[in-house]
């Protein structure tokens, strides 16, 4: 089923931190070992983007999602996408600028970066440990999945 919401980034993007709090759930540390399915999200190691020979391992999650999410770490100053590689995805692709709390937060950079990953769509600026632009991706998130669909 379709329904899922792929998530893909660098390492330490905060993808994870990120699907906890967009999930009401704790905020723990645990690094992503493998492809995490639960009820509404995909989330992978950020490894999978960061070793081209692992590309494929996404590709083929997008073709089950609804929609890809691509995080870009407001701290980080070098782009972990290659030019255009939200083009690679046949579902819609959005971009998410993480950690804008942080002193070191760059968010313009990062939108840049996730410009030149080909994403045409909307950015949200988010803080998953401050709350920031949280409630407007909790919106986006329930227009594409029912709010309803229990998670782990
Ligand atoms: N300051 C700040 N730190 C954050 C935020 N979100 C995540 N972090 C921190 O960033 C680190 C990495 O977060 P993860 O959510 O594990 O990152 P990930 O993208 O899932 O990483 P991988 O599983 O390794 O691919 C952790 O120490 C988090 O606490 C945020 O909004 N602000
Ligand atoms: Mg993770």
């Amino acid at each position: 089923m379709k329904s899922k919401i792929l998530l893909i980034g660098g390492v330490g993007a905060g993808k994870t931190t990120l699907k906890q709090k967009l999930l009401n759930q704790s905020l723990i540390y645990l690094k992503t070992q493998a492809l995490d399915y639960s009820s509404i999200f995909i989330d992978c190691p950020g490894e999978y983007l960061e070793i081209p020979r692992h590309y494929h391992v996404l590709i083929d999650a997008g073709a089950r999602a609804v929609e890809v999410w691509a995080l870009h770490d407001a701290t980080r100053r070098n782009c972990p996408f290659p030019p255009k590689f939200a083009t690679a995805f046949r579902r819609p692709v959005i971009g998410i600028v993480s950690k804008i709390d942080h002193l070191d937060a760059c968010p313009d950079i990062a939108e840049s970066n996730l410009r030149k990953a080909g994403i045409t769509g909307r950015i949200y600026h988010v803080s998953a440990k401050e709350g920031s632009g949280i409630p407007e991706l909790a919106l986006h998130m329930s227009s594409l999945v029912s709010p309803n669909c229990p998670d782990s």
